[in-house]
Formats: C-alpha cells, sequence, structure tokens
C-alpha cells in the first residue's frame, strides 16, 4: 500500500470520526434550551469550539490508533524503528495553524463579547442584590418595586445592576447562557434580552459559603401586559396595617421581607442559624458557656447586634449585623406609605413567640 493510500484513509477516518464525534456531544453536552437574545451568539461560539474540539480529539486519536494497527512490527522483525531528526516544514505547519486558529476564536469571541454586552436600544434597568443566601429584585423605573423574584417582560433588553452585601455571588440562570459575578463593594452590570415566555431558575454559581447551595430565585418571562399587572400589583403592595404583627413578621422573615429564612428555620432542624421553633422563652445556651432565656430583650439583641451573644455550636459573623439600619429604612419607607408606626424588631419576636 502507498504512503498515499495512508493518507486517503487517515483523512476518510477522521472526517467520519469528527462527525461522529460532534453527533454525540449534542446528546451528551446538550445545553439546556437558548431563551434570551444573548444565547445565539454564544451557542455559535459553543457550536465552533464542539467542532474544533471533534476535529482535535479525532486527528490524534485516529493516527494513534491507525499506527498501533496498521505500522506494528511484523512477526520475527526484530530490526530498529528509522531515526528521525525532526522536520522543519511538519514543526512549523503544527504551530502557525493552531496559532491562526486560536486567534480566530479569540477574535469571534471578542466581537461576541461586544454583541452582548453593548447598550441596546429601550433598555430597563432592574437592581439585583446578592446576600448570604437570597436575592432580591428593586425595579428602580417601576417606583421601586420591590421583590424576591425576577419577573420580565419578554423581548426587552434588561440591564441588571448588581450588588453584594458580603461576599462574591455569581448570577447565573443556564438558558440565558451569560453569567457575571456580583463583587461587594463594585456594581456590575449584565444584558439580557429574554426571548421566550417560561419560568427559569436563577442560581448562585460561585460557592459563597454554608447555604451556597440554596441560594436560588425564581425567574420568570411575561408578556409586556402580564409585567405591567404584575408591577401594578406589586407596587401596591401589602397592606401593612390589615396584618397582624405575626403576620407582619413572617412576612419580614420570608425573601420577600429580610430573606431570615436562608439561615433560620421554623420546623425544628438547624440551618445555618438556630430553628426559631420553641425558641422563645426557653433557654438559650451560648457559645461562653453561659445559658441565657430567649426574652424579648435577647431576641431584640439576637436580631440587631448579632455578635453580642453567639450562639452554642454556631459561628459569630454569618448573621449581618445592619439589619437595625435596613429596618429603620423600611419602616420609614411603609410609614411614609400607610402612615403606621411600624417596628419590625417587635413584629419579628411577635412571630418567633407564635412558634411554640
Ligand atoms: C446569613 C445567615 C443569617 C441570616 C440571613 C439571619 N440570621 Fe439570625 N442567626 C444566624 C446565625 C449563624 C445565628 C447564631 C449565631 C449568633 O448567635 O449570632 C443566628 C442567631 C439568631 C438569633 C438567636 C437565636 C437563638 O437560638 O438564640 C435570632 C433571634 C436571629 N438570629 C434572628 C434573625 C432574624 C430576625 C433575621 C432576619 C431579619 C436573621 N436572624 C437573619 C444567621 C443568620
Ligand atoms: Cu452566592
Amino acid at each position: 500500500m502507498g504512503r498515499f493510500r495512508h493518507f486517503i484513509n487517515i483523512i476518510i477516518l477522521v472526517i467520519l470520526s469528527t462527525v461522529a464525534l460532534r453527533l454525540l456531544f449534542d446528546v451528551i453536552l446538550a445545553l439546556p434550551m437558548a431563551a434570551s437574545a444573548e444565547a445565539r451568539p454564544i451557542d455559535h461560539l459553543f457550536n465552533g469550539h464542539f467542532w474544533m474540539i471533534s476535529f482535535l480529539f479525532s486527528l490524534i486519536m485516529v493516527m494513534m490508533i491507525y499506527s498501533i494497527f496498521v505500522f506494528r512490527r511484523a512477526d520475527g522483525d526484530e530490526t530498529d524503528g528509522p531515526h528521525i531528526h525532526g522536520n522543519s516544514k511538519l514543526e512549523i505547519t503544527w504551530t502557525v495553524i493552531p496559532l491562526m486558529v486560536v486567534l480566530g476564536f479569540g477574535v469571534w469571541g471578542a466581537f461576541t463579547l461586544n454583541e452582548i454586552t453593548r447598550p441596546k436600544d429601550g433598555e430597563m434597568t432592574v437592581n439585583v442584590t446578592g446576600r448570604q443566601w437570597s436575592w432580591s429584585f428593586k425595579y428602580p423605573e417601576q417606583g421601586d418595586a420591590a421583590a424576591a423574584e425576577l419577573v420580565l417582560p419578554v423581548n426587552r433588553t434588561i440591564v441588571l445592576k448588581m450588588n453584594a452585601e458580603d461576599v462574591i455571588h455569581s448570577f447565573w440562570v443556564p438558558e440565558f447562557r451569560v453569567k457575571q459575578d456580583l463583587v461587594p463593594g463594585r456594581e456590575t452590570t449584565l444584558r439580557i434580552t429574554p426571548t421566550e415566555i417560561g419560568n427559569y431558575r436563577l442560581r448562585c454559581a460561585e460557592i459563597c459559603g454554608q447555604n451556597h447551595t440554596t441560594m436560588e430565585a425564581d425567574v420568570k418571562v411575561v408578556s409586556a401586559e402580564d409585567f405591567q399587572a404584575w408591577i401594578e400589583q406589586k407596587s401596591a403592595g401589602p397592606s401593612f396595617a390589615d396584618m397582624t404583627p405575626e403576620e407582619r413578621g413572617a412576612y419580614w422573615a420570608s425573601t420577600e421581607g429580610f430573606a431570615c429564612v436562608a439561615c433560620h428555620t421554623t420546623d425544628g432542624t438547624p440551618s445555618a442559624g438556630p430553628t426559631w421553633q420553641g425558641l422563645y422563652m426557653h433557654n438559650v445556651k451560648l457559645a461562653d458557656g453561659s445559658t441565657t432565656e430567649a426574652n424579648d430583650e435577647y431576641l431584640h439583641n439576637s436580631i440587631i447586634d448579632p455578635n453580642l451573644q453567639i450562639v452554642d455550636g454556631f459561628l459569630p459573623n454569618v448573621m449581618p449585623g445592619n439589619f437595625g439600619d435596613r429596618f429603620a429604612e423600611r419602616e420609614q419607607e411603609v410609614g411614609a406609605a400607610e402612615g403606621i408606626d411600624l417596628d419590625i424588631s417587635a413584629d419579628l419576636i411577635a412571630y418567633i413567640k407564635s412558634l411554640q
């Protein structure tokens, strides 16, 4: 068999193997559905990479396996193989071609990044806050409506202005493809143009402590009319004056309020923080060995100044120390809107009291 035949055989095998691998990737590395305009150029880039990976793997494996079988030593052949001292032409080729390909992918990637991050017409801003271990969203163009779920109108570019309150988090909805870190002390932005109405899940993609895996939020892409209706209903908000202190406390503890539930349960199981079930007026063992009664004053101090007394078996500096300020801000907002005097800490204590 002439040299030429081996060439042809290898080329045919490499082509077949490349196509087969690329098709296999569609099954084993299948991407989730694409639900944003940004997903299209990114998926093209993925496609290019998948072809390149399939080709390179095939090129190396086909040549290796072909050689093992076709050029194996014949029975009784004890001679040495030929000595080869480099091949400049080959070496220049296998340096220059990969260099061009890598540069090509780099340029393609830069164009893609520019396309998905550049400002678009008719953008809408949503403020995103991430903290251990919850998300909250504010709509500054819709009267600062606040929510614990991210509701977005379809086919409109959304600019997420993102801030972290404690450590680095990362905003990631796989169906939107794009992903961006939230960094304490620095606002980061991310642009998304949702194209498919539906329900998705936001998850934090940066390991951020004990309850990192539960740092999720619902994402709903809805029609423009449904978005308007949702905003109107959100802006109306709950009427705090009509609620009992326990009801208000449950609301403050929820992800809609201050997300205490990211660390505290009401069913007896400890989480990052102690459970609230049966806490009120029971004895609490503290880390310094002493015991104290969980009365109103203790609970109030535990909420406003959590590092003052640490519960035995739990860590200091996990519970945020800024609830005092955040409560005062909210009390003022609600006070201005409803003309009532709120005491959020007292509401929370009333709620904890009810969890016997
Ligand atoms: C990021 C996690 C986290 C969040 C969010 C959080 N806590 Fe805590 N909490 C803790 C930890 C950890 C402790 C135990 C250590 C300590 O005593 O400070 C604790 C302790 C407490 C205690 C004392 C419990 C006991 O058994 O004596 C109370 C009361 C409390 N938190 C209330 C709240 C309230 C109210 C909120 C929401 C406004 C809240 N916490 C939000 C982590 C958290
Ligand atoms: Cu996180």
